[in-house]
């Protein structure tokens, strides 16, 4: 950072406050240059933009094995696969769409957005950001690094034992794949706990917690929900590398362990996960309503109660995964009485969006044309998981095709349309350009019809007895004309996505430019420059209602007295919002770096030798001690004279 303070600027008639206001923040807040520069970001809005340009490259990643198993099936007896590598297609698929997109895309997209909703110029803990991006991205490489060496994960995304026990899966696959969810568990929970703490402690005065929009209401739901689902499920991920690695027999029944064990820590997190995907999805089609429909959503506090609820409900049902392990009579009644109860705040949220729906002038652009396809494709997998949820219904499909058609309804319809619908919302924010409307039309529509062409005639394929995770059918079983219509419905996808990615690189460089509000935006996001500067906001907004730029008065005030020569951020009280004090947030550092590689040697070695603890503990101790190494005391710097 340059100690120099700025020059006056120039013409005389832009000499006043705003404009050497603007020079400080610039230069308390711009990155560093150059590579070492690159690496040490520590600002949400580039980490966000780093997840989120991450987990897309692993839903192209994924998308890819799908139509490879798409393909390998789409007639009986293909030969693109043997049951070998199609085991590994499967599991990379899964692991990679569930671990390396839907929830670090979800995560980017909160880590990007809220402290720019919240209006606050970082995250709490802008290291601890960098550090979770790093770990996320260590675990991604991992999995695909041994995906290419041959050594795939081939045990499924939930590697269940005693299949992926040390008798039936030697070797290295699934020590890889346990690995890779410690990693990216990891940086869930080290992006949920800085959410939480800026959502709950740096929100701009006045925005008290009945004003956040729902979308950081999402965010804080979900966030919640991850910290304390993750943890089951890394300590799960742990315990079976023990087992596999130095004998343990956590999962071992002969050695007085317990398979079901595996079972009940994997969904205990595996169930939330759904709705750590899909909440975040609700936040991002609320603001995307509200503003397409024109007037505010309707039932704010029925939609924030039934996230909440939703977020304990969803810890509630996890055994639904297991009712063919053969329960007690009472856990099959408690949980189908639980997995169907979760339909009622769903319910209630899906009907308070209607009513927004019913009551606005629609605006029908883009983003609203993928919200309303949220609708008919997320209902849908929520029809077919009420069925599901039934103990004897899931009794006669378990296993089948219909749980593949139904998990794609809901992951797909409730993660991936928000999230395009978002993406056209949002695109202009984060880069300045609005996203092409024609192309657009095309994506969408090849999108919503491939989409339904492919998962449509797997419930069919299901209810005829088509089990899941078989690379191969014999043509006796008259399933081919169904899987080969899917098979075509996953090559439209395909198209449709080599749409998108032609509409963002077209729009990146043609795009029409945005300006700071091209939707007439309610949130605080929309009122700074777009892409947002370094600083987020020249003048720190106030709140004084729940759509902070529909109620702004023509005179709302804004925040002074914060420091433009650090890093300084307001920190409001938990309820109220009102200014509590001021804080400073550190700036770019490589330690969060340096501190993710000693814990990706330390996870990746210790799956060769136990030595790895060592090692890493060693490293670990070295970085860490030089992340929190005191900073010098900020020398004061006499204040500038202020241009007459
Ligand atoms: C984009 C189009 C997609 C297609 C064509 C597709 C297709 C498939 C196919 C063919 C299978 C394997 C079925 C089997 O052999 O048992 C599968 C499994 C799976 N898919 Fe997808 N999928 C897509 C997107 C997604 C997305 C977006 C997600 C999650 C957000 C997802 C999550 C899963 C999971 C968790 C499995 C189970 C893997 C396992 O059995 O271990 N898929 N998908
Ligand atoms: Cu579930």
């Amino acid at each position: 950072m340059s100690t120099a303070l700025p020059t006056p600027p120039e013409p005389a008639s832009v000499r006043d406050d705003e404009a050497w206001e603007r020079l400080y923040l610039e230069r308390t807040w711009a990155p560093k240059k150059g590579l070492i520069g690159w690496l040490s970001e520590v600002h949400h809005t580039e980490i966000g933009k780093r997840y989120i340009i991450t987990a897309f490259v692993f839903f192209l990643l994924g998308g890819v094995e799908a139509l490879l198993m798409r393909w390998q099936l789409s007639g009986p007896e293909k030969q693109l696969m043997g049951p070998d590598l199609y085991n590994q297609v499967f599991t990379m698929h899964g692991s990679t769409m569930m671990f390396l997109f839907a929830v670090p895309m979800m995560e980017g997209v909160g880590l990007y957005l809220v402290p720019l909703m919240i209006g606050t110029r970082n995250a709490a803990f802008p290291r601890l950001n960098a550090f979770g991006y790093w770990t996320y991205l260590i675990g991604g490489v991992l999995l695909y690094g041994g995906f290419l060496l041959n050594v795939g994960p081939d045990a499924g995304w939930f590697s269940y034992v005693p299949l992926a026990g040390p008798q039936y899966s030697p070797g290295k696959r699934v020590d890889i794949w346990a690995q890779m969810i410690t990693f990216t568990e990891l940086a869930g929970l080290a992006g949920a706990v800085n959410l939480i703490v800026t959502v709950f402690k740096h929100r701009a005065p006045g925005m008290s917690l009945n004003r956040m929009p729902l979308f950081v209401w999402a965010m804080l739901v979900k966030s919640f929900m991850v910290v304390f689902a993750m943890p089951a499920v890394m300590v799960a991920s742990t315990c079976l590398a023990m087992d596999r690695l130095i004998g343990t027999h956590f999962f071992n029944p002969a050695e007085g362990g317990d398979a079901l064990l595996w079972q009940h820590l994997f969904w205990f997190f595996g169930h939330p996960e759904v709705y750590i995907i899909f909440i975040p999805a609700l936040g991002m089609l609320s603001s995307i309503l509200a503003v397409f429909t024109r007037r505010q959503v309707f039932g704010y506090l029925p939609v924030v109660l039934s996230m909440v609820s939703i977020g304990f409900i969803g810890f509630g049902l996890w055994v639904h995964h297991m009712f063919a392990t053969g329960l007690p009579q009472l856990g099959q009644s408690f949980f189908t009485a639980a997995s169907l109860m979760v339909a009622l705040p769903s319910g209630v949220q899906i009907f308070c969006w209607l009513a927004t729906l019913w009551g606005g002038r629609l605006w029908l652009r883009l983003p609203l044309y993928w919200v309303l396809a949220f609708f008919a494709v997320f209902v849908t997998g929520g029809l077919s998981g009420v069925m599901l949820g039934t103990y004897s219904v899931d009794q006669q499909v378990h296993d089948t095709y219909f749980v593949v058609a139904h998990f794609h309804y809901v992951l797909i319809g409730g993660a991936v349309f928000p999230l395009f619908g978002g993406l056209y919302y949002w695109f202009p924010k984060l880069t300045g350009r609005m996203l092409g409307e024609r192309l657009g039309k095309w994506n969408f529509w090849t999108f919503f019809i491939g989409f339904n062409l492919t998962f449509f005639p797997l419930h069919h394929l299901g209810m005829m007895g088509m089990p899941r995770r078989v690379y191969t059918y014999g043509v006796d079983r008259g399933w081919q004309s169904l899987n080969l219509l899917a098979t075509a419905g996953a090559v439209i996808m395909a198209v449709s996505i080599t749409l998108l990615l032609l509409n963002i690189f077209w729009s990146l460089k043609r795009g029409e430019v945005a300006g700071n509000d091209p939707w007439g935006a309610d949130t605080l996001e929309w009122s700074t420059t777009s892409p947002p500067p370094s600083y987020n906001f020249l003048h720190l907004p106030t709140v004084r209602g729940r759509y902070a730029r529909w109620t702004a008065a023509e005179d709302q005030p804004v925040v002074t007295g914060v420091r433009s020569d650090r890093k300084e951020v307001l920190v409001t009280r938990l309820l109220d919002a009102a200014p509590d004090h001021r804080a400073e947030l550190p700036g770019p550092t490589l330690w969060p770096l340096w501190v993710a590689l000693a814990t990706g040697v330390m996870f990746v070695m210790v799956i060769f030798t136990p030595w790895g603890i060592v090692v890493g503990g060693v490293l670990l101790f070295i970085t860490l001690t030089g992340w929190f190494w005191p900073r010098p005391p900020y020398k004061e710097e006499l204040a500038p004279e202020q241009p007459s």
